[in-house]
């Protein structure tokens, strides 16, 4: 194994530990509501996770200069609207999953209204806590973190991707709908945590640039992910692996065929490097981090 992968394996697991003790501080407080959805909500944030968004969130903060107590706090936004969207998908409406992150679902293990509840109460505090004033002291820069956040996380983004997929079931689509379909569905989550650290330092120029950036990491992520579905193994990916063969779904894998999906895959993260090369010794984590998303296990 190369090094820079076992560095990268570390970070990731240091960060995960750290941040995850960010997100528990934001967690509504037992005493003060339902004992039930406090212990759902907690239940979903210790089941962990790579934490990959705040990651790279942080990491675009640091190579910008964003003070950590800023980025964490949008950090934990884009981590709360990806548990929702988890704990929403595994739904029996939706993909019906009682696996998730090697652990039961949040409607396994406790009921699916909960497991409904806890999805609205995370995707509410992720705007709580970025409105808040200690986000940010200019209210106009508050002001379009939510914007940026409602747009990616809303009907014309993840909530769009994933009617998307939902209707794709029923039928064939092409290449170019489904890189549509994954774009929206995980690539405008990942975009939110690339341009999130260019409105908190409002600098608009490096926004451009790391947009571009994710748009390439998103896409490659996401061929991935349907590799692992196809040739992952349960206990390591943490979820039901085979399930998109199953569902009959078209997907980039089963379009393109394994070499070229991967080949495609390398192509996406080698150029989203060159993007980010000129931030230098700055981008180094960041750069493996890319690397990471095509060669992961889970
Ligand atoms: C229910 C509104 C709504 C949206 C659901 C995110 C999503 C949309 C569905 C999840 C299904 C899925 C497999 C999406 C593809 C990529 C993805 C988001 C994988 C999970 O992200 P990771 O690997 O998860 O970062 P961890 O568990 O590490 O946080």
């Amino acid at each position: 194994m190369n090094n820079d992968f076992i560095n990268i394996e570390k970070l990731i697991s240091v960060f995960s530990t750290d941040f995850e003790k960010t997100l528990i501080s934001f967690l509504p407080k037992a005493l003060f509501f339902s004992d039930k959805l406090d212990k759902a909500m907690y239940y979903v944030v210790k089941v962990g996770g790579k934490r990959l968004r705040p990651l790279i969130l942080s990491e675009i903060s640091s190579i910008l200069g964003i003070k950590k107590e800023n980025s964490d706090r949008v950090a934990a936004g884009i981590e709360f609207i990806h548990c929702y969207s988890l704990v929403h998908d595994d739904l029996p409406a939706m993909d019906d999953d009682d696996l998730r992150r090697g652990h039961p679902t949040c409607h396994i293990k406790f009921d699916e209204a909960t497991a409904i509840l806890v999805g609205d109460a995370f995707q509410s505090l992720a705007f709580e806590i970025i409105s808040h004033e200690k986000t940010h002291e200019n209210s106009e820069v508050r002001c379009n973190l939510i914007n940026e956040l409602a747009k990616s996380s809303g009907a014309e983004g993840m909530v769009g991707g994933q009617m998307l997929d939902l209707e794709a079931e029923k039928k064939t689509l092409t290449l170019e709908k489904i890189f549509q379909l994954q774009r929206l569905k995980t690539g405008e989550l990942f975009r939110f945590s690339c341009i999130a650290p260019c409105i908190l330092a409002e600098k608009y120029e490096e926004l451009q640039v790391f947009e571009n950036f994710s748009s390439k990491l998103g896409l490659a992520f996401q061929i991935k992910d349907d590799l692992l579905d196809v040739e992952g193994n349960i206990l390591e990916v943490g979820k039901k692996t085979g399930k998109d063969h199953k569902q009959g779904k078209e997907t980039l894998v089963s379009l393109l065929g394994i070499e070229n999906a991967k080949k495609k895959s390398k192509d996406l993260i080698e150029e989203s490097i060159k993007i980010i090369e000129p931030f230098g010794e700055k981008a180094k984590n960041l750069i493996d981090l890319a690397n990471f998303i095509i060669s992961r296990n889970k």
